[in-house]
């Protein structure tokens, strides 16, 4: 159907945002216009006399408001039109959205009017396809403006309806309960936004073998990314620990779980994807071969090289490879995302060479136990490729043969930084997580390093630049579990997720303290508000900004 509102086009002088104007309007926390109503919006947001706050996290690409304030009304309905006028997807991610704004509040039940009761979402296509690269952009408008005194109006317009989602999640971070008048208020408007990530891929990555985490707590962690805008969940399943998923070809390798309450079975798995799929969530499974594999060999014994060599994975057997690609095929049916992570790291092969039967091998095949590696490693590779996924790979694999991985392949970096300049150099795609800043295990990690930690440096061919998918962020469990992962994670992934959605210009800021920190604070107790164990952000007492 034809849409029943007209966009309001966004005042073209006004963009993009001068930094300067950003950094100025950080350093403004006090004296805002909140609960005074103007009939005449002044139209420049970035005069040097406007005193505002932006509390929004991340920071959208362009924006600008005026200073005036719209009331939102408790009964607010989505008028969904466009294309996707039907989608299951956006209609329950409303719902959602509806519930956090106004759930918390025990609203006065007011028979005033509202500025704000019906929130428009046009969405261009049906296709609800979710893959890296799919468009989360989207405009936001809020607040119209007709013979020059302000009425109510609220239009979310995307390609996808993913990034109808991403809409959705910036227009609840504007509706602010007001203590003084029980309603919920959006202040600063008019406000006119237009948004897109930075970078496709903004990962997270959940260890489930250290330590097992039930389906509800990895859900749980799903909707606080939503949150952030972060967008790919790196499912680090199986490690040398634990085995706590079914695969149906070769049951007996969940065995290795430790118990059989920790356990995900297939139908869990589906629900995580499909609980991920509706927040725009990809889930990017990983099968850390042939180094961590260790517990692969409680259920099946010759999977081990030896008894007193259970680590690697015994490279000199058929059945080794058989059963890799087993549970590949199974895993294919459940994770539809396009790339899949195959590890490589942390592999020591000094027992194979101590092994009668895989030094015979060896020697059979006139090779060392590097190049045994490589050959293990390919083969898992082409087993993914095969079963039409990207494979990903932790960056050692580079380092040790990186012109003889197979093309396709997207390296991982985690040891400190400098593999992706390498990497793309060679034409591999590249994804970020140097462990020095962006290792959430690492308590002693700040923030501020979180924040501060570039992508792109170090590689200087700007045509290269887009090789470089993007950046994750590492939740490894040796010392963390359901007690204090979420606390563990946040709020210090969220600073990451603003480094890979908003412009460089907006997140490369000398000042944190200054500019970032406030509104850093304020999101965080956003997540709080939202029921997200996030830890204080520093060691003293912050209150919550006054907006
Ligand atoms: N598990 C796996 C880990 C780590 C890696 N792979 C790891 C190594 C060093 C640090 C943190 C985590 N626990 N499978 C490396 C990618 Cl400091």
């Amino acid at each position: 159907p034809p849409s029943s509102f007209s966009f309001p086009k966004m005042p073209p002088h006004k963009l993009p945002i001068s930094i300067h104007a950003l950094l100025f309007l950080f350093c403004l926390l006090a004296s805002t216009s909140h609960g005074r109503r103007i009939s005449v919006t002044r139209n420049s947001t970035y005069h040097s006399n406007t005193s505002t706050a932006v509390y929004l996290w991340p920071l959208p690409k362009h924006f600008t408001h005026g200073d005036h304030t719209l009331s939102v009304s408790p009964d607010l309905t989505l008028n969904l039109q466009g294309v996707a006028h039907h989608s299951s997807i956006v209609q329950e991610a409303f719902e959602r959205y509806r519930d956090l704004i106004f759930k918390s509040w025990a609203h006065a039940g007011s028979t005033s009017e509202y500025d704000v009761s019906t929130l428009n979402v046009l969405v261009s296509s049906d296709n609800e396809t979710l893959q890296l690269g799919v468009d989360e952009s989207y405009t936001l408008y809020l607040g119209a403006k007709q013979s020059g005194s302000i009425v109510g109006g609220a239009i979310i317009e995307a390609n996808t309806v993913y990034g109808a989602l991403r809409g959705l999640e910036t227009f609840s971070q504007l509706c602010v309960f007001n203590y003084d008048t029980k309603a919920v208020e959006v202040y600063n408007a008019p406000w006119y936004i237009q948004d897109e990530p930075r970078f496709a891929f903004r990962g997270l990555l959940l260890d489930t073998s250290r330590h097992y985490l039930p389906v509800h707590v990895i859900k749980e962690v799903i909707e606080a990314m939503s949150y952030t805008k972060l967008n790919v969940l790196h499912w680090h399943i199986i490690d040398a620990q634990s085995f706590p998923l079914e695969v149906p070809s070769y049951p007996k390798l969940w065995k290795a779980s430790y118990t059989k309450q920790e356990r995900y079975a297939v139908e869990d798995a589906y629900d995580i994807v499909d609980f991920a799929k509706k927040r725009g969530i990809h889930v990017m499974a990983e099968t850390d071969v042939p180094g961590h594999a260790e517990s692969w060999g409680v259920g099946y014994p010759d999977l081990w090289p030896s008894e007193n060599c259970t680590m690697p994975l015994d490279v000199s057997k058929e059945f080794t490879f058989e059963v890799i690609s087993s549970i590949l095929s199974d895993m294919r049916k459940i994770f539809p995302f396009g790339m899949f992570h195959l590890g490589g790291d942390e592999v020591n092969t000094d027992c194979w060479n101590n092994t009668a039967h895989v030094k015979e091998w060896l020697t059979e095949h006139d090779l060392t136990t590097e190049g045994a590696y490589q050959y293990f490693v390919l083969k898992a590779q082409q087993i993914a490729i095969d079963l039409n996924w990207i494979p990903v790979n932790w960056e050692e694999t580079f380092d040790n043969f990186g012109e003889n991985l197979n093309p396709l392949t997207v390296v991982h970096n985690w040891l400190g930084p400098g593999v992706c300049p390498k990497a793309v150099e060679k034409g591999f795609k590249c994804i970020v997580s140097n462990q020095g800043v962006w290792y959430l295990d690492h308590l002693d990690v700040p923030w501020e390093k979180f924040y501060t930690s570039e992508p792109l440096e170090g590689i200087n061919n700007t045509a290269h630049h887009k090789l470089v998918l993007g950046g994750e962020v590492c939740m490894w469990s040796e010392t963390a579990d359901t007690s204090d992962v979420q606390q563990t994670i946040w709020p210090r992934a969220a600073a990451a997720a603003e480094k890979l959605w908003s412009p460089l210009e907006a997140t490369a800021v000398y000042d944190l303290n200054q500019t970032v920190l406030p509104r850093f604070q304020y999101f965080r107790c956003l997540l709080n508000n939202r029921g997200i164990a996030a830890a204080p952000v520093t060691n003293f007492y912050a209150r919550r900004p006054p907006i």
